[in-house]
């Protein structure tokens, strides 16, 4: 299957100059910002032939000049550029693939060589995208397609993975797992001799886009590979394995940046089969591949996934912090914990993860969800960006100089929403998701409402109207979704198992630890110091006001508090109110994108209109569900009447 270039389409500009010169060191000219100007130039000025240096500098040139100042760090850049010339300074080949593409965005938003002067650098050191891609090309919770790293049992690398390559590092990823974190089958082999070649060249690929590689190991490899009868990581046995396994596995594999592991959660082997802890094992492997620089990303996605809803007591959202807050301290230097945003699971709306900030001496990643698993699955249009933005920059109040999230952690991961579609996200929109998330990671300053504007210019040009249609849709979609799917916070009222359309109680008797409790006479789950006690995790200016009824955030209530359904928010409506008409605005919201987008007919390619066609009749169909579902189920529990009247059946 073909792929689209996303926002990397570079267009024509308004310029007929001849000459495009590019003046760089000679060990510049094999590198891939050199390369990535090249190829903007062909499509941006056709006319023009690209040289390098040059003796001849005319009113016909343009002159790109690119140099490496020491002084700059590694991803650091600067430009200065005016209508002739462009000079891109950078700390390393990197930050000049970094600076080339700022130029090279901006050139484009512009239509013409223009002034400007930029300097950057990353907002969070590491900024990685999570694949939960399996070899055999599956990938889980995947709505773009078959995984295009996995091609029957093999990995590939073809025009595709460099163009994946490309893509990222226009946005300022540096870090990719290219594994599911749930290791089965075939992927059980990544660190076998089978995978070595593939795996180095891979890296190899990686690295001249400044992209360091991870894989997902089987923490049970010593038993799987080699054949041990355990993968106690105290056994010295197992340690032995692990040290000769990772002197050949990163001698062989020169740009492999780590591991990401997923242990003793939902069924994936870990530590604590042999009685030891997540610290035990995380520091194993990472004193094994401490001398080739990698480092552990051990994840915090820990819970009982066997529990009993008749069981109040047990409360999954505490788990994560119950399984980690003891160990603070206890991680060797190179190990990050990677905690999910929120304590439960990627719902559309969740308090923010209480490690974050409480963990004071330990590395901490935080991780967000692109493959829209739980908000549409990219069938629905759900811009998570001013959800990313409003964690990031949400303020945990502990005692530290700077308490919000973005100064805590020390990098940030997202699950990807990209697969082998054409468009690479199944939906077109939603490749707007993955862009203004690396964009953000490196520039925390931008607004959404700027993130959206660029993307949508990037991808479908000038155009007036379709930049003020497409943003539109952007900006207002994930207010939408939240208001006709799952309403206060509670969480969870989707199909078991694939996760999508609405079913109230489909989680309710149920595993998983994901009830919302509702009866004839409240809905919700107390999670204050007199429920369930989880709103005692955060610091304790937060803490109070989760804990009380009457200072918890509205969007929020529901997941800290059972209330009844004529409890008032501080809207002023009551919690049956604010359900019926979040429902009904939501949907009106979203036949209202529908409508928007139905205008663009003409003024956007004709695979991309169609695409947003088809899926905007799915997400109306869906919405529609949704909303009459959930009023449907509130108003038969609750026995109270719309005030406006409206039909609920
Ligand atoms: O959200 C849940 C998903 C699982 C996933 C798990 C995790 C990779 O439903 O499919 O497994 O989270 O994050 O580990």
């Amino acid at each position: 299957m073909g792929f689209s270039k996303l926002w990397l389409d570079y267009r024509k500009l308004a310029d007929t100059r001849r000459r495009v010169i590019i003046s760089c060191d000679h060990s510049l000219k094999d590198s891939a910002a050199f390369e990535e100007l090249k190829i903007a130039m062909a499509s941006m000025v056709p006319e023009a032939i690209v040289v390098w240096k040059s003796e001849v500098f005319d009113d016909d040139s343009y002159l790109i000049v690119m140099t490496i100042h020491p002084e700059l760090a590694e991803e650091e850049y600067d430009i200065a550029a005016s209508e002739n010339i462009t000079e891109i300074c950078a700390g390393s080949e990197t930050g000049l693939l970094y600076g080339v593409f700022a130029f090279l965005r901006q050139t484009a938003l512009s239509g013409k060589f223009c002034s400007f002067t930029a300097h950057s650098k990353p907002s969070q050191p590491i900024r990685m995208l999570n694949h939960w891609d399996e070899a055999d090309g599956d990938i889980e919770r995947g709505y773009s397609g078959k995984s295009f790293f996995f091609i029957n049992e093999e990995l590939e690398i073809n025009e595709r993975t460099v163009m994946y390559a490309r893509l990222m590092a226009s946005i300022g990823i540096n870090g990719v797992v290219i594994n599911n974190v749930n290791v089965r089958r075939k992927a059980k082999l990544l660190l076998s001799i089978e995978f070595a070649e593939s795996l180095a060249n891979l890296g190899e690929l990686f690295a001249r886009y400044g992209i360091k590689l991870f894989i997902c190991p089987d923490f049970a490899a010593p038993k799987t590979i080699c054949g041990l009868d355990t993968a106690d990581p105290l056994d010295e046995n197992v340690i032995e394995w692990w040290n000769t396994t990772c002197a050949l596995v990163f001698g062989k594999i020169k740009n492999l940046g780590g591991f990401l592991v997923k242990a003793d959660s939902e069924g994936e082997p870990g530590p604590m089969a042999y009685g030891r802890t997540h610290a035990d094992g995380a520091n194993m492997l990472a004193r094994a591949i401490k001398p080739y620089g990698g480092i552990v990303i051990w994840r915090c996605f820990v819970y009982n996934c066997t529990q009993d809803w008749r069981d109040k007591k047990t409360d999954r959202a505490c788990a994560s912090y119950e399984n980690f807050i003891g160990l603070d301290g206890q991680f060797d230097d190179n190990v990050y914990l990677q905690a999910k945003n929120g304590p439960v699971d990627f719902q559309i709306r969740e308090p923010v993860h209480p490690l974050f900030g409480a963990m004071k001496n330990t590395n901490m990643i935080i991780e967000f969800q692109l493959a829209q698993e739980y908000t549409g699955q990219q069938k629905h249009v759900c811009w998570l960006i001013p959800m990313f933005k409003e964690i990031m920059e949400h303020h945990t109040c502990h005692d530290l100089p700077d308490d919000r999230v973005s100064r805590i952690v020390r990098g940030v991961a997202a699950v990807a929403n990209t697969g082998d579609s054409y468009c690479w996200t199944g939906s077109e929109l939603a490749a707007a998701n993955l862009y203004g998330y690396g964009r953000l990671l490196f520039d925390e300053n931008l607004t959404c409402d700027e993130l959206a504007e660029e993307w949508t210019r990037l991808t479908f040009g000038d155009d007036e109207k379709v930049t003020a249609a497409v943003k539109e849709i952007l900006l207002g979609s994930k207010q939408a979704y939240e208001d006709y799917t799952v309403p206060l916070g509670i969480g969870w009222m989707c199909h078991p198992n694939d996760h999508y359309g609405p079913s109230p109680w489909g989680y309710e008797f149920d595993r998983w630890g994901t009830y919302n409790r509702a009866d004839r006479d409240a809905v919700g789950v107390d999670r204050s110091a007199s429920g369930s006690g989880y709103s005692e995790q955060y610091a304790p200016a937060l803490a109070e006001v989760y804990g009380d009824i009457s200072k918890c955030p509205d969007e929020l209530l529901l997941f800290f508090h059972r209330v009844p359904y004529t409890h008032r928010l501080h809207s002023g409506k009551t919690v049956i109110q604010h359900i019926y008409d979040t429902h009904f605005e939501g949907y009106a919201k979203a036949e209202h994108f529908a409508e928007l987008w139905h205008g663009l007919e003409g003024k956007i390619d004709d695979r991309t209109f169609k695409n947003g066609c088809e899926r905007f009749a799915e997400q109306l169909r869906c919405a529609k569900e949704w909303r009459d579902i959930i009023n449907c189920f509130f108003h038969r529990l609750s026995g109270i009447d719309d005030e406006n009247g409206r039909e609920i059946y």
